[in-house]
């Protein structure tokens, strides 16, 4: 198959203050595509050509000599979540009850998933993805932190919410205050009825 970049699912101008059109437009039109257009070319001759973009994404993460292309994989699978983990007037403490149960007694509380989620994406040294993830194994939630295009799902977890916290996704609005970022993003932005989905629809079962 061939991936594709999905459009936007609101306007470029939605999340303005907090993430403006100008960033929307380099980071979805050129920062995303180039993950797509790369992708194509270097999955050309792996034998992966048709799996599902799940499915390619942990066989390339498994072989060492293909960390190429899995960059390019997982880039493409967390910037199309990540499209969605956004909506106009989003975020605070709307989240649906049941996973709001789940994170309280999980994270202690939303203030405890707010207080972790950023510190975790302050605290990811360069490129990268803050995480609320459900663990396959455990049944809980967690917060973790991934480099570069990695995310929560070549380790055996669900992804649930993801903030790109590459300099590409916040420098034209927040330049380097990161921390601004990551609070207009959970305060401002998040999509909580796309996480609680995300939620309800359980742990993400690879194929073999
Ligand atoms: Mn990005």
């Amino acid at each position: 198959m061939t991936f594709t970049l999905p459009e936007l699912p609101y306007s470029y101008d939605a999340l303005g203050p907090y993430m403006s059109k100008e960033t929307l437009e380099f980071h979805h039109d050129k920062h995303h595509k180039a993950y797509v257009d790369k992708a194509n070319e270097l999955i050309k001759g792996t034998g992966w050509e048709g799996k599902a973009l799940e499915e390619a994404m942990v066989l390339a993460y498994k072989d060492p000599k293909q960390a190429g292309l899995f960059n390019q994989l997982g880039q493409h699978y967390n910037h199309i979540h990540f499209w969605h983990w956004m909506k106009k007037d989003g975020g605070g403490k709307s989240v649906p009850g049941a996973l709001q149960k789940k994170i309280d007694s999980d994270l202690g509380g939303f203030e405890g998933f707010r207080d972790g989620f950023i510190k975790a994406g302050v605290g990811q040294f360069g490129s990268g993805w803050c995480w609320l993830a459900l663990d396959n194994n455990t049944g809980k939630l967690e917060i973790t932190k991934t480099p570069n295009g990695e995310n929560p799902l070549v380790s055996g977890k669900t992804p649930l919410l993801g903030c790109d916290v590459w300099e590409h996704s916040y420098y034209i609005d927040y330049r380097n205050a990161r921390q601004k970022y990551l609070e207009a993003f959970v305060d401002n932005m998040v999509n909580w009825d796309y996480v609680g989905q995300l939620f309800e629809a359980g742990p993400v079962k690879l194929a073999a």
